[in-house]
């Protein structure tokens, strides 16, 4: 049965679990030419390998102004999680050069699904085709190799994200900006000057403090197990569809790595083991095509205020992240992000990004069901 028939499906797997048997013990083949390389990430000659291939050949927005600028340690935390493994780090050599020529990945997670509370998936992500290789159906042999790869782990399911509209999504969210140094956005063509304003203005509009309100201080090992609590529990009692994060995957996502992830907690004054509120936000900066300078971005993560209002903690989020020299704050409409974005200056931003659970049926949700963020 393929996908687009799942909305009248009962919530569950679309196609059952396969017995070892059943699964395909051999990889699929590759066109001539073209032969599978997995990637050990935590090697820097790979990790080089990996981030030229996407520096030059991954996600531009629709008029081909930006690419995306995923840094090495950027790529080293997005593909180490706990239980990641490099047999799914799946990689496409031309035979005779080597050259790495495409990408596709997957890492381990747990989510819940509306009311399937636990299930364990793969995130996939990273999928990039050399752009002279383009339209010669590599794509779906990437992505057959993978899902048998995973499927031999005995995992049937996927969580994913994309710009375009595949079959079937189960939510649809949209990014919205936060200016932070409006001088650069609209002189690289990121934003415009609206009629009736002025650079001076907008310079004005979009100031933010240089001081957080609030007695933030950045997470270190001592705060995970607060973090998880804090995290766990609001995940589970606000949305639909989220990860059921351990310890160890608080800890290797929410860690601060200097301009990969920046994570900041406040912890209660009578009990320091407890932590209130959290802000987070990764950065993934992205070229600038035209003229090969950067621009630098944060895109928000997980962000909880249990001590202030949401706004409050985002005001805070905002100059905690302009301080990190960022060109724009990028956050989607999910979880309970609506509920600051206009307050905050956010400005709607043109493409959707598409959520989807491969291989699994589940009613649509609003994005303000969604409490999950992949990179
Ligand atoms: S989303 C990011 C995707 N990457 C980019 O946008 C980077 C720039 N673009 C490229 O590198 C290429 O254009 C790509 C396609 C690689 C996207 N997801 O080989 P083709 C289908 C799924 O001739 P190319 C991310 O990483 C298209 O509909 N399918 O095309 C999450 C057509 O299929 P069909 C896509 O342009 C990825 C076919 O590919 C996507 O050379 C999740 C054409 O193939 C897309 N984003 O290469 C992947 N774009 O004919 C699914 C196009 O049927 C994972 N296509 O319409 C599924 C779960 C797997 C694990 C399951 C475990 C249980």
């Amino acid at each position: 049965m393929a996908q687009g028939d799942q909305a009248q499906l009962p919530e569950g797997p679309i196609v059952p679990n396969k017995t070892k048997d059943e699964i395909r013990a051999e990889p699929f083949n590759m066109p001539a030419g073209f032969e599978w390389s997995t990637l050990d990430v935590m090697d820097a000659a790979q990790r080089e390998e990996l981030y030229v291939l996407l520096a030059n050949n991954y996600v531009e927005d629709d008029d081909a102004l930006f690419r995306f600028d995923y840094s090495k340690e950027f790529l080293e935390w997005a593909l180490t999680p706990p239980g990641y493994t490099n047999d799914l780090l799946l990689g496409v050599r031309a035979s005779k050069s080597k050259k790495l020529v495409a990408f596709i990945s997957a890492v381990p997670a747990n989510v819940r699904v509306q009311s399937t509370s636990k299930l364990d998936v793969v995130e996939i992500n990273f999928l990039c085709v050399h752009k002279k290789l383009r339209s010669k159906r590599l794509a779906p042999v990437l992505i057959k190799e993978i899902t048998r790869r995973v499927n031999q782990t005995g995992v049937f399911q996927a969580v994913y994200t994309a710009g375009v509209v595949l079959p079937v999504p189960v939510a649809s969210a949209r990014y919205y900006h936060r200016s932070l140094n409006p001088k650069k956005l609209v002189n690289v063509g990121f934003s415009r000057i609206s009629p009736r304003m002025t650079m001076a203005r907008m310079i004005k509009l979009y100031k933010v403090a240089t001081v957080p309100k609030h007695n933030f201080v950045e997470m270190t090992e001592e705060h995970i197990d607060g973090v998880h609590k804090l995290l766990s529990n609001y995940l589970e009692s606000k949305f639909k569809l989220h990860v059921n994060f351990t310890k160890e995957e608080v800890a290797h996502w929410l860690l601060p790595r200097t301009a990969v992830i920046n994570t900041y907690v406040l912890v209660d004054e009578n009990d320091k083991s407890k932590v209130t509120d959290m802000v987070s936000f990764y950065h993934l900066p992205s070229t600038i095509l035209n003229s090969k300078e950067t621009l630098y971005a944060a895109y928000s993560y997980y962000n909880i205020a249990t001590s202030m209002d949401l706004t409050d903690l985002m005001r805070d989020a905002l100059i905690l992240a302009n301080a990190t020299g960022i060109d724009v704050f990028n956050a989607l409409n999910l979880m309970e992000n609506e509920t600051f974005l206009t307050e905050l200056k956010f400005g709607k931003g043109d493409g959707n990004l598409q959520y989807y659970v491969y291989n699994w049926s589940s009613p649509t949700m609003k994005p303000g069901d969604v409490g999950l963020v992949l990179l």
